[in-house]
């Protein structure tokens, strides 16, 4: 058995002693006395040691076992130590593993070419064992060190690639929509207010395109959930394959709603992107069977434009293109409207604070409402059944009611957003007496609210009547109020809603009733169950002759013709008792009950 067999056969119960943290070294001399001695020592030093005796032998033991370092002699026959160094430095699996020569060779020149060669360090001949040691413990901690820092540098790569796609996922999360990668509701904002900022130093026009889908939810209950996001993403990649420029952006502005803003385009390019935009949504042919307005999914879309300037707000481009989108719907749908009208805070200040339109379109898009739910008193003994109002309240983000002072209804009576709060209403509530136990709740016992624009919404009635039978509920349950002065103002759609609502089985109210005295004579023929009589009507009622007078004169002629009466705001049991006293029928107010939180949402 050769040197080389003898010592680098190891008996596995002494290698299995050693411990395998301990550091491997390789030692190559083609002198057997050499490797001999040196392999005696370093193993007595508890070193795992391996020998080879010429270069070809050293790069096979190398790759094979990996040794932490080599001790290599330069002078052997075959390759050199030189070369042997080389060799293993341009290898990816050795190249770090520091190489010491041995040599007699002591000249300057030899030592400048092993380190040349890759070699860290360099011991002559003969050999003094102590220095050998110091010097291999001091290479073997460096390159332990080295390693660790190489690991450590690794993990610091990986982990900064990491936190940037980390990092840009965040991004894209608080700036797009996850549904259809446009911009978000938020960034909307954001967005928005720095383009209109930029553009009241221009200054020049911005436009802006909302795009809503049409009978979108239908499309959902026919063709399901998942196929609606589809559809979504289909009309979102259409509207934004539609829109060129780098300054135009698009995002989603409500469940199905885009909003398409186009910096320094007047209305007449606006116009055409949207007629462009419409057109290749349809050209995606997406099959809509339930669809009114066509057999494949179409767009409404509204379109504005104002030159910005400092004294006015980005939102009142908003609301006209919503004023225009709305009317866009109730023309039939899959069109295009243009405002046209001049765009103004004062223009819409009366009927709609902007703040308030802003809040209550962001609540619309959140949920972000509840329901509370206020008892209405019969004030006669053959009164018997109680009724109950149902009441909508905004909510924050936090799911806390928005102060009572904040009246939303007031403050956005924008004739674009009660339809939608109107159908929210009648969803969600009806979702929620579903699954209710409907035995509290008596025949007309449910009163609703609904705004003035609903009669203007030809579709409301088939929409309640699908709904009523969705959620499998008797239409019986429900007295839908209309308010007096949209009624007074609208008198033959009116008398037709309040009739259609009557052939379902509802009953109606006239709310507000009496706050304009003409009202009682146009007014008595409308075709409603109940008279709700104004609330300033009920304040002071008992000491207020004229307030008396008025509220006996209408409840005769309610009588007369058949229709109950109800107070509203009745805060005071002296006020109670006056109504009762008057033959009313109904009271509501704070003297009965407060309103009670109905629903969670
Ligand atoms: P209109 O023609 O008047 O616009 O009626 P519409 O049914 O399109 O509008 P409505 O506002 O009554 O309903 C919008 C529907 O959009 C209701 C909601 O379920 C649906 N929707 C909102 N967001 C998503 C969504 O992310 N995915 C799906 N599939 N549907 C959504
Ligand atoms: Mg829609």
């Amino acid at each position: 058995m050769s040197i080389l067999e003898q010592l680098n056969k190891k008996d596995p119960s002494v290698m299995n002693e050693q411990s395998q943290e301990n550091p491997i070294i390789l030692i190559v001399d083609d002198t057997p006395s050499n490797l001999q001695f040196l392999f005696t020592y370093l193993e007595n030093k508890n070193y795992r040691v391996f020998v080879a005796q010429h270069g070809k032998q050293a790069l096979t033991i190398s790759e094979s076992i990996r040794p932490d370092l080599i001790l290599l002699d330069i002078l052997m026959p075959g390759l050199s130590g030189f070369e042997v160094c080389q060799k293993l430095k341009a290898k990816q699996e050795t190249e770090d593993i520091p190489i010491i020569f041995l040599t007699a060779l002591s000249e300057p020149s030899n030592k400048v070419q092993g380190f040349e060669s890759g070699g860290v360090d360099y011991v002559t001949k003969p050999i003094a064992p102590n220095e050998l040691l110091a010097r291999i413990q001091t290479h073997l901690t460096l390159r332990k060190t080295q390693r660790l820092l190489k690991e450590r540098n690794e993990k610091l790569s990986q982990l900064s690639e990491e936190l940037i796609v980390a990092n840009r996922k965040l991004e894209e999360l608080s700036f797009s929509d996850p549904l259809t990668k446009t911009f978000n509701r938020r960034h909307f904002e954001v967005q928005l207010n720095q383009d209109w900022n930029r553009l009241v130093r221009y200054p020049d026009s911005l436009s802006i395109i909302l795009c809503d889908v049409d009978y979108f939810k239908v499309y959902n209950d026919t063709y399901g959930h998942p196929a609606g996001d589809r559809c979504l993403q289909q009309v979102a990649g259409a509207i934004v394959s539609t829109v060129k420029r780098p300054s135009d952006w698009v995002a989603r502005y409500g469940g199905e709603e885009f909003i398409v803003v186009l910096p320094r385009t007047p209305i007449r390019g606006a116009l055409k992107i949207a007629q462009a935009i419409r057109s290749q949504v349809k050209a995606l042919e997406i099959p809509h069977e339930s669809s009114s307005a066509c057999s494949v999914v179409t767009l409404s879309l509204g379109v504005a434009s104002v030159v910005p300037t400092h004294n006015t707000s980005p939102l009142l481009v908003v609301k006209g293109a919503d004023t225009a989108l709305y009317q866009a719907k109730t023309q039939g749908r899959d069109r295009v409207e243009v405002y046209f009208d001049e765009l103004s805070e004062e223009r819409f200040n009366g009927s709609c604070d902007l703040q308030g339109f802003n809040t209550l379109s962001q609540a619309l898009a959140e949920n972000r409402f509840c329901f509370y739910v206020q008892r209405i008193e019969p004030l006669q003994a053959k009164e018997s059944n109680r009724k109950f109002e149902i009441l909508l309240r905004l909510l924050d983000r936090d799911g806390k009611r928005v102060s009572a002072s904040f009246d939303f209804l007031k403050n956005a009576a924008c004739d674009s957003l009660l339809p939608k709060i109107d159908r929210w209403t009648v969803e969600h509530l009806l979702s929620y007496l579903s699954n209710s136990d409907l035995k509290h709740w008596e025949e007309g016992a449910l009163s609703v609210n609904l705004s003035g624009t609903v009669l203007a919404d030809s579709q409301f009635i088939e929409f309640l009547r699908q709904q009523l039978e969705r959620y499998n509920l008797p239409p019986q349950l429900f007295c839908f109020e209309i308010p007096e002065a949209a009624a007074i103002a609208h008198l033959t759609q009116a008398t037709q809603f309040a009739q259609s609502l009557k052939l379902l089985g509802c009953t109606v109210a006239l709310d507000d009733f009496g706050g304009n005295l003409c009202s009682l004579q146009s007014l008595k023929e409308f075709p409603v169950d109940f008279w709700k009589i104004d609330g300033d009507l009920s304040k002071n009622i008992e000491t207020d002759i004229v307030k008396k007078s008025i509220v006996e004169a209408i409840e005769k002629v309610a009588r007369t013709i058949g229709i109950q009466t109800i107070s509203k705001s009745v805060e005071t049991e002296t006020s109670f008792e006056a109504l009762q006293k008057l033959g009313v029928n109904y009271a509501q107010g704070f003297y009965i009950s407060q309103p009670q939180r109905l629903i969670s949402n």
